[in-house]
């Protein structure tokens, strides 16, 4: 357990994890079934996570990792096994059948339901999680004995933690990523010239599966989170405000995107929530500096269109917990492979979200010709196999 001191916070422990997202929280309950003990530091309130409307779609992988943590039973008696998904352009649409093609699914289960399980399995652990934190820093993480301090909710006091190991799980803004040396990390990017304006509503899906739909005006996306709430996204430009977007708009804009039967059959509804997200792809090697590890968004971030991010952090997260487990059984050979066995699942799926989204979205600068490459980019994926079974092999997770 813990080492206490009079402050109610402890000041030792063997991993500091830093962020309280899906990536923080699946390493916390994998370390706790390993016997290992984790102390978890989020910035924000738990209710301001768990109000949090993210993912949707799980790869075949994510949903074992899920059940071996041991928070697998909300997902089995709710989630939605999706055998495949439809793609549309010029008005025409087809299906990839993923399970014919690569002999694996997908699940529907919003993340926001993977962080409660998550959660609710941290306060049955008897883990200390400590929420509001402010000013976190990552110290001597290039020694033996790294810690952590941070302040506590609006005091000005600061306290420390010392560990084996810190496990850096706070997103693309947090502050592990930016703790390492400079000049020791290295970035890759491109940002897009668009975002996704996202609605949920509680209205019945226009579709039993996806509908990810080319079209000269942009892209759009018909997802959802059960029988009876829609989860819908459009394709908008850099800037573009929330406040410019009543729900008729949306609803309009999303029907002149997807085919006229699936705009004929959208049933609508008030949003119940509506937020705008960037896109863009992201990468920083490597995911380790001596005691310091990167898992999830602080390592990389994809853009949704290959529903990759959440599915990344589950694989990241499964790879560190094996390699910290592997260091408390007695072999450190596997903290070393991390960055590396990691990094190369994250670049197979960067690819991967990268063209499906410059297959998808429609460019500022695009000319017909490019509109027409990718219809016709999607013409051939509707007519050859091999290309069907590539996409059914990424979409659904390349292997661990
Ligand atoms: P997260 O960002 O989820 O969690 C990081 C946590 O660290 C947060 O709780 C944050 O408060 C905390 N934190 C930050 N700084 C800190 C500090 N200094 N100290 C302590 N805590 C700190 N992925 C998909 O697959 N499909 C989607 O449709 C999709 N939609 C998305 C929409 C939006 C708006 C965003 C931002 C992401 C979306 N993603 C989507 C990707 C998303 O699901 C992430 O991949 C997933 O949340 C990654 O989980 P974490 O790595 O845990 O990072
Ligand atoms: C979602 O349901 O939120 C979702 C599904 C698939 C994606 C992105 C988001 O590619």
């Amino acid at each position: 357990m813990a080492a206490w001191n009079g402050t109610g916070f402890p000041k030792r422990t063997q991993v500091v994890i830093i962020g309280g997202g899906p990536a923080g929280l699946l390493l916390g309950q994998l370390l706790h079934r390993s016997g290992i003990e984790a102390v978890l530091l989020e910035r924000r309130s738990r209710d301001y996570v768990l109000g949090r409307i993210r993912a949707g779609v799980l790869e075949s992988g994510t949903v074992d990792v899920l059940r071996r943590a041991g928070v697998g039973t909300r997902l089995d008696a709710e989630g939605i096994p999706h055998d495949g998904c439809y793609l549309s352009f010029a008005n025409r649409g087809f299906r990839i059948d993923f399970f014919a093609l690569a002999g694996r699914r997908v699940t529907v289960y919003g993340q926001t339901e993977i962080t409660a399980d998550l959660y609710g399995a941290r306060e049955l652990s008897g883990d200390t999680t400590i929420h509001n934190v402010e000013n976190v820093v990552l110290e001597d993480f290039d020694s033996e004995s790294p810690h952590v301090t941070f302040a506590p909710d609006g005091s000005g006091t600061r306290h420390r933690i010392d560990c084996d190991f810190i496990a850096g799980c706070d997103g693309f803004h947090g502050v592990s990523r930016k703790s390492f040396p400079r000049g020791t990390i290295r970035e890759f990017e491109r940002v897009y010239p668009f975002g996704w304006l996202g609605v949920l509503s509680e209205t019945p899906p226009v579709n039993e599966e996806l509908i990810y739909a080319n079209h000269e005006r942009g892209f759009a996306l018909c997802s959802m989170r059960n029988p009876n709430l829609s989860r819908y996204y459009i394709q908008v430009g850099q800037g573009e405000r929330l406040e410019d977007w009543p729900d008729t708009r949306f609803w309009d804009e999303l029907r002149r995107r997807i085919p006229v039967s699936a705009a004929e059959a959208l049933i609508t509804g008030p949003s119940i929530e509506k937020s705008i997200a960037p896109l863009r792809s992201f990468v920083a090697e490597p995911m380790r500096r001596g005691r310091l590890f990167l898992a999830g968004d602080a390592a990389h971030i994809v853009p949704p269109t290959g529903a990759k991010g959440l599915n990344l952090a589950v694989s990241d997260v499964h790879y560190l917990h094996d390699a910290l487990a592997g260091h408390y059984g007695g072999d450190s050979s596997a903290l070393d492979r991390y960055s590396p066995r990691a990094l190369d699942r994250v670049w197979m799926a960067v690819r991967f979200s990268w063209w499906m989204t410059n297959t998808l979205h429609r460019y500022p600068d695009q000319t017909v010709f490019d509109q027409r490459m990718q219809e016709t980019e999607l013409a051939h994926l509707d007519i050859s196999e091999a290309a069907k079974r590539s996409m059914a092999e990424n979409y659904t997770g390349l292997p661990y």
